[in-house]
């Protein structure tokens, strides 16, 4: 089975609640000791798009689901609850970024892995470390040496599990 992480962001309907039904639909991919969710925190909206701050959290599991079937679970999920796709980096109920799968690269049109966004975004980083602080991405990079106070500081605990 692969280590995947999974990057959840909602700002739209309850955003809370709408990460507390993804980890249930993500555990029912996974054997249940395998899992494990940051805590959640909120963020103001990264771009140009004016919209309500973001909740944000990384999950870590275990899946036997290849790469591309699971951006197909994962997109399905997305779907399940509710989300729209009308504006990139818009607001949503729930978007779900596969960030890692194992230490594979993998650069594919439908699926880019590691996610390209997850070395510079603080509601990456910071979650991630909450579940895997030891991290070595797959180039060699140790998540640590990513994160400092001023991306810390970014953030805010919206909820603690
Ligand atoms: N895709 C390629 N690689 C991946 C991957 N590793 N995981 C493709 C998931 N999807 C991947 O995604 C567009 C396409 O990316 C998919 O069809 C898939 O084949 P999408 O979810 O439909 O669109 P999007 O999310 O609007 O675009 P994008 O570029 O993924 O945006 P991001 O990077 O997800 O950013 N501010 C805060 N504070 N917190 C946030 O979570 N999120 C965004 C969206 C903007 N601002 C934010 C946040
Ligand atoms: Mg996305």
């Amino acid at each position: 089975m692969a280590q995947v992480y999974v990057a959840l962001g909602a700002n739209l309907a309850d955003p809370i609640s709408q990460l507390d039904n993804a980890c249930k639909a993500l555990l029912s991919l996974a054997p249940a000791d395998s899992f494990s969710v940051s805590r959640y925190y909120r963020s103001a909206p990264m771009g140009d798009v004016e919209q309500p701050d973001y909740v944000n959290a990384v999950a870590g599991f275990k899946t036997s689901l290849s790469p591309i079937d699971l951006l197909d679970a994962l997109q399905s999920i997305e779907n399940q609850q509710g989300r729209l796709r009308e504006l990139r980096w818009g607001p949503r109920t729930l978007d779900l970024d596969l960030l890692l799968y194992d230490d594979q690269c993998i650069d594919s049109p439908r699926l880019v892995v590691p996610h390209y966004g997850m070395r510079e975004r603080s509601f990456v980083l910071v979650p991630l470390s909450d579940i895997a602080a030891d991290f070595i991405l797959p180039d060699g990079t140790a998540l640590s040496s990513l994160l400092n106070d001023a991306l810390r500081a970014e953030l805010v605990i919206a909820q603690t599990p």
